[in-house]
């Protein structure tokens, strides 16, 4: 739905499946025991395979707003990264901070590893109920202010599951008037 180059990289709005999507990473919103759940962890579980959660068993679980990274195996993808998103609780428990901390560990992984792309989809905002316009402002900062230290990433997925949602990131992205 938009596009801009922001610091070195493309970064995209799009309403998909991100289960579709033929990138080098894309981030699961998952929760702590990184063994599968509903939502788009159920989804990529089932289109990467049972040996995507052999592989996450060896992972020992993830922090809320830590993320950790996996093979993609039957996927597009080439890696999985999960990330784990805050409960929110009225904002009364870090959850701005915890998510921020998603999105910033899950660019450190795709530095590391040298990715080159990476979609993300609205971590939080499904069974999580983080407010999803309050979200996409933390994606969207967030990501923009990683990009600086994270000179391999030149594509950035905002991959949202409704065009309600890609209208709220897409009204951020746009509105952005930061450095470029
Ligand atoms: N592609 C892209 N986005 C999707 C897809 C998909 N295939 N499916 C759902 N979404 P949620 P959370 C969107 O609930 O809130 C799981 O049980 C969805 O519309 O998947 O972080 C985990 O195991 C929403 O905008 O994740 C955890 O227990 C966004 O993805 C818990 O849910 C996130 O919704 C995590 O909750």
């Amino acid at each position: 739905m938009l596009s801009r180059r922001i610091g070195g990289a493309e970064l995209e709005v799009i309403v998909a499946d991100i289960t579709t999507l033929g990138v080098d990473a894309i981030v699961n919103a998952a929760n702590s025991s990184l063994l599968g759940g509903g939502g788009v962890d159920g989804a990529i579980h089932r289109a990467a395979g049972p040996d995507l959660v052999a592989e996450c068993r060896m992972l020992h679980g993830c922090k809320t707003g830590d993320a950790k990274i996996a093979k993609g195996y039957r996927l597009k993808a080439v890696h999985v990264i999960h990330t784990v998103g805050p409960v929110w609780n009225g904002g009364t428990l870090n959850e701005d901070d915890l998510l921020a901390s998603c999105y910033r560990r899950s660019m450190e992984l795709c530095g590391k590893h040298e990715l080159t792309s990476v979609a993300f989809p609205a971590i939080s905002t499904g069974i999580f109920r983080f407010p999803a316009d309050r979200a996409a402002k933390i994606a969207i900062h967030t990501v923009i202010d990683a990009l600086p230290a994270v000179p391999s990433v030149g594509h950035v997925v905002f991959c949202c599951f409704s065009e309600a949602s890609a209208a709220l990131h897409t009204d951020v992205l746009a509105r952005y008037s930061g450095p470029c």
